[in-house]
């Protein structure tokens, strides 16, 4: 799930942190990158434009184009946009004073209503809650007999008074039931239909009227994408909606749903279902998912991290020193400071997205102890064998290697690496944007060691 979504839009992101400056055209042109993304993960069009149309409106303001890091704010306000189509609401069950609380699961034919029933209370009896479950789906032989298992299995009671086969009379005895055994929850599972139909629709009602529920959970499946949410619409015209349930994230489904749902039928999401087990609920939180999908690892505490140790005018002064090929091995000294002051390497590598990955496929972990020891061959070293590395000859290095407590084939690895170091910088050209340059020396010094 959101696995294209997700790539396509790491895709954007890194290249727009690949540009030398952002302009206008850049991020239009990333912005026409994301809109397509976003239609072909199944969001609602008109979600889509409108998302656009508020990214461009932020991400156009100067203080963004001219900040420390502008491709890390265009990512941040892209973020920040995504997670607003949420609302917000925070996920999970709102507080109510009803007792018992009356959770009624209304949904399509195999959205997993009833999985759903033993996974909430499930849920609800890990907060020490005390629920009471009760299926109303008479229609489809073994419907009740599904929940009467999966509440063995869950350890939760369930209520199935026997002959009794009329759903409206099954909720409102079952409500009566929890109010005289002490049940402070009662989930009510309702019959589905592979189309909606009057005949359920009134249904849902007259159940609604008898047990005045509290909540009233759409569970969509989100493989289904935007059919759900058409459906979702649908029921909330007709029995109204609190909160929806996206049940299969883990499944294969674009995401689209999910980003649509909101915006569409005007109810938040209130749990997502990811998996057949009892465990596999979770109160839906936007920000964690939204991190997820942008591959965000942990970005922005990266850019305040970057722009806490990177002074701006010491970025501008290395990157001049880079266009005029005059990288000394004293300004990659200071790098590798920069580096150490925003923390633990092993963290920092992590949260740079794609580059866990990458160290990864390297085999090699960061070893913080290597950049001690590099800067203590380079702390070794005289200013002129600093600012000339190719005065560095056999007899320099030994001394070099005394001097540290290193080996003269270290010094020579130093050496090679530095100047393979200073061959791509030069490829790469002027870099700018302090904030953004330091991210790309990171990301080098990842592949440094
Ligand atoms: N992979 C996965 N499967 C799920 C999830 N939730 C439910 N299922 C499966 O989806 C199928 C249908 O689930 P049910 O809970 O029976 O759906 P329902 O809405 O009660 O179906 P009807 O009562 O027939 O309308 C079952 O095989 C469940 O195991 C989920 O989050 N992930
Ligand atoms: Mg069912």
């Amino acid at each position: 799930m959101f696995d294209s979504l997700s790539n396509r839009l790491q895709d954007v992101f890194r290249s727009l942190r690949g540009e030398a400056r952002l302009t206008e055209a850049t991020v239009d042109a990333a912005l026409r990158e994301i809109r397509l993304a976003l239609l072909e993960a199944d969001v609602n069009f008109k979600v889509v434009k409108a998302f656009v149309d508020r990214v461009r409106e932020r991400a156009m303001g100067q203080d963004v184009l001219r900040s420390l890091t502008p491709a890390q704010q265009v990512v941040r306000i892209v973020r920040d946009e995504m997670i607003a189509l949420f609302g917000d609401a925070g996920g999970g069950l709102q507080p109510t004073s009803a007792s018992p609380r009356v959770i009624l699961l209304l949904g399509l034919q195999g959205s997993g209503k009833t999985t759903t029933a033993g996974k909430l209370g499930t849920w609800l009896a890990k907060q020490g809650r005390h629920p009471l479950l009760v299926s109303t789906d008479v229609r489809r032989p073994a419907a009740i007999e599904q929940l009467n298992v999966l509440g063995g299995k869950a350890s939760l009671r369930v209520f199935d008074p026997p002959g009794q086969l009329d759903p409206v009379r099954r909720a409102g005895d079952a409500l009566i039931e929890a109010k005289n055994l002490g049940f402070d929850v009662v989930i009510v599972d309702t019959a589905g239909r592979l189309h909606i139909d009057d005949d359920l629709m009134t249904e849902l009602q007259a159940i609604k009227a008898s047990v005045s529920p509290t909540d009233l959970i759409y569970v969509a499946d989100a493989m289904t994408g935007q059919d759900a949410i058409k459906s979702a619409g649908e029921f909330h015209r007709r029995v109204g909606v609190t909160g929806v349930m996206l049940s299969k994230l883990d499944g294969d489904a674009r995401g689209g749903a999910a980003l649509s749902v909101v915006a569409v039928v005007g109810v938040p999401i209130a749990f997502v279902g990811s998996g057949e087990r009892l465990e596999d609920i979770e109160p839906f939180h936007a920000d964690r998912l939204v991190s997820r999908v942008l591959g965000m690892g942990d970005v922005l505490s990266l850019i305040e991290k970057a722009e806490q140790a990177v002074n701006v005018e010491d970025a501008a002064r290395l990157e001049e020193k880079i266009r005029r090929d005059d990288f000394t091995l004293e300004d990659f000294r200071d790098q590798l400071r920069t580096l150490r002051k925003m923390g633990p390497l092993e963290g920092i590598l992590g949260m740079i997205p794609g580059l866990g990955n990458l160290k990864q496929l390297a085999g090699s972990k960061p070893d913080e102890q290597q950049l001690v020891r590099i800067e203590a061959i380079i702390n070794s070293m005289t200013p002129g064998e600093r600012a000339d590395y190719r005065l560095i000859n056999g007899s320099r290095r030994k001394r070099i290697a005394r001097g540290s407590g290193t080996s003269v084939e270290e010094i020579n690895r130093l050496l090679k690496q530095f100047q393979q170091m200073r061959k791509m910088l030069k490829g790469l050209g002027g870099m700018s944007g302090g904030g953004k340059g330091a991210l790309k020396r990171l990301r080098r010094m990842g592949q440094f060691n």
